[in-house]
């Protein structure tokens, strides 16, 4: 399904034999391998687009391991895969061809918890849930929140520097991880794990392998910086009529509340309504739709009504803004509104084949390009009549952040033609848009399989030229993640 990309197997990289499984297998013991059946959910994706030919998953329990098995890589030229939750979305996870997947479910291990500067050393197969688990015990949180949390692993979020709900409180990965791991192809481990916040010894690598996708070496561990727990958080969720009064409650919010402010999110009706009516869920407004929601959420140490009677105030004085709202009234209310606004994902993958699109753009192009990708289908002769209804065109995201998601829907997976169309119209159309607005075409989710060929689109030559340098040097033989984010480097 991806003759469209024009992407032919490596000719210079191995084929897998039986005496390499043999390797692997006395190398890693009987549970350290999946042949077989085992293998498929591994060659799969969530979004069910990207479909791989691997016949082994190597699962390491060490870093030790993980060297052994990158050194043997490198020597036979086998290509080979990271694997994390496998919760990505652009195919960066899954193999193209045959590549071996390496995948870190064994190396879960939380190895320290430094409780006075709040930082947790761990292994690069803990899932995100996991750990918000542990230091919410201790009165702490990860800076990283999303709703792929119960699957996601830490090094897969390192690796796709994700970002989530909470990045306008915490930011980015880049600034929260203090210290990595990692593995590069013939073995060698850079161990740049420390837990001190300040080192300023020459070149930072650990950030090459904060968002390179796993195409330079694999995260075995790292050491990130956790923020206490607040005591108490507030929710609101308020309907609007035009985007720009969503974008008037946003410079509010950050102007009144930034002190306090965590998290500031966006959908439109089309989100909405497919998540309520996909996933079954209770309206916040009863049986009332409206075109655009925008959810606030503040957070604080302060008991009694002092936190909530500023969102309170917020709400009174955006008045002519907001056509309805309300405030989460205890714990379930608010997680109900988030779980409405974290599904949304999930809601279109269950409606059908969904194009996802992560973009940065400036507050002008961020909900317009939501609706010019509409017109644009809505003209297109491409389609019949019948299939301009059935596609859904929808826009929600991290509006604090500048990313919206534009997801482009049809429902069930049967029909690979309207499929082809589709993609064959929008992507060209979303990612030129992106160029000329100089924004990025990812955001968040990277680059992967998905967006290889239009990396030139947010990136400059002479900065390819040295991504492509870079990757030359940790990776000569380019066995590493193959085919993603620099599809023809070497
Ligand atoms: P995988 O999907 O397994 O891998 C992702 C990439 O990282 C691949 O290129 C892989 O090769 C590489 N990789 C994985 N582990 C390692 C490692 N140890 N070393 C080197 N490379 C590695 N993303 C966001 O940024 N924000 C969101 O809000 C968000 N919400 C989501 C909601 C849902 C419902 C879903 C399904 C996904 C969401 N995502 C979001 C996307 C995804 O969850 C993130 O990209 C996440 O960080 C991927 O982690 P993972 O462990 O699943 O990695
Ligand atoms: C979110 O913010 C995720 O919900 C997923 O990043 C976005 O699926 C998408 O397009
Ligand atoms: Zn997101």
């Amino acid at each position: 399904r991806f003759a469209h990309l024009n992407i032919l197997r490596n000719s210079s990289f191995a084929t897998l034999t039986d005496k390499d499984i043999t390797q692997f297998e006395s190398l890693l013991g009987p549970n350290g391998i999946l042949t077989g059946d085992a293998v498929e959910p591994h060659n799969s994706d969530w979004t069910k687009k990207y479909h791989g030919h691997s016949k082994l998953v190597l699962k390491p329990k060490t870093t030790e391991e993980v060297s052994a098995i990158l050194r043997i890589c490198d020597d036979k030229r086998l290509a080979i895969v990271p694997q994390g939750g496998n919760t990505g979305l652009v195919g960066g996870s899954q193999p193209v061809f045959d590549e071996i997947v390496l995948n870190f479910s064994r190396m879960n291990q939380i190895i320290d918890f430094d409780e006075s500067y709040g930082i947790i050393t761990c292994e690069a197969g803990c899932i995100l849930q996991d750990l918000h688990t542990y230091l919410n015990a201790k009165g702490y949180l990860m800076p990283l929140d999303l709703g792929a949390k119960g699957s996601c692993q830490i090094g897969g979020n390192l690796a796709t520097n994700a970002g989530g709900i909470h990045f306008i409180k915490y930011n980015s990965l880049h600034a929260n991880c203090v210290g990595l791991e990692a593995v590069v192809p013939g073995g060698r481990v850079l161990d740049n794990i420390t837990t001190l916040r300040k080192d300023n010894t020459g070149y930072d690598l650990k950030h090459l392998f904060i968002g390179a996708e796993g195409t330079l070496g694999a995260i075995t561990k790292c050491a990130i910086l956790c923020p206490p727990l607040p005591k108490f958080r507030h929710l609101c969720l308020v309907s609007c009529r035009s985007f720009e009064q969503v974008l008037k409650i946003l410079r509010s919010a950050k102007h009144e509340l930034s002190d306090i402010l965590q998290a500031v999110e966006f959908m439109d009706g089309n989100a909405m309504e497919t998540t309520l009516s996909q996933l079954n869920f209770k309206n916040p407004f009863e049986s009332r739709l409206y075109p655009f929601y925008a959810l606030v959420e503040v957070a604080s140490n302060r008991e009694g009504t002092e936190t909530p009677d500023r969102l309170y105030e917020l709400l009174g004085s955006a008045d002519d803004l907001i056509i309805e709202g309300v405030v989460a009234q205890d714990e379930t209310q608010l997680s109900h509104i988030w779980q409405i606004r974290e599904e949304i994902a999930s809601a279109y993958i269950k409606r059908g084949y969904t194009l996802k699109y992560d973009l940065s753009l400036a507050p002008e192009h961020f909900y317009k390009i939501v609706d010019d990708t509409r017109d644009v289908i809505s003209r297109s002769p491409t389609f019949t009549a019948n299939e301009k209804h059935s596609i859904a065109v929808t826009g929600y995201g991290h509006i604090g952040d500048g990313n919206v998601h534009l997801n482009v829907c049809i429902p069930g997976y049967d029909d690979h033609d309207l499929q082809d169309r589709l993609s064959g119209l929008v992507d060209g159309y979303v990612f030129e848009y992106v160029r000329k607005a100089r924004g990025s075409v990812s955001a968040e989710h990277g680059v992967g399989l998905q967006k290889a060929q239009y990396l030139n689109y947010s990136k400059s030559e002479n900065m390819i030229h040295y991504m492509k340098e870079i990757k030359r040097v940790f990776d000569p033989h380019g066995i590493m993640n193959p085919y993603k984010v620099l599809p023809d480097a070497k």
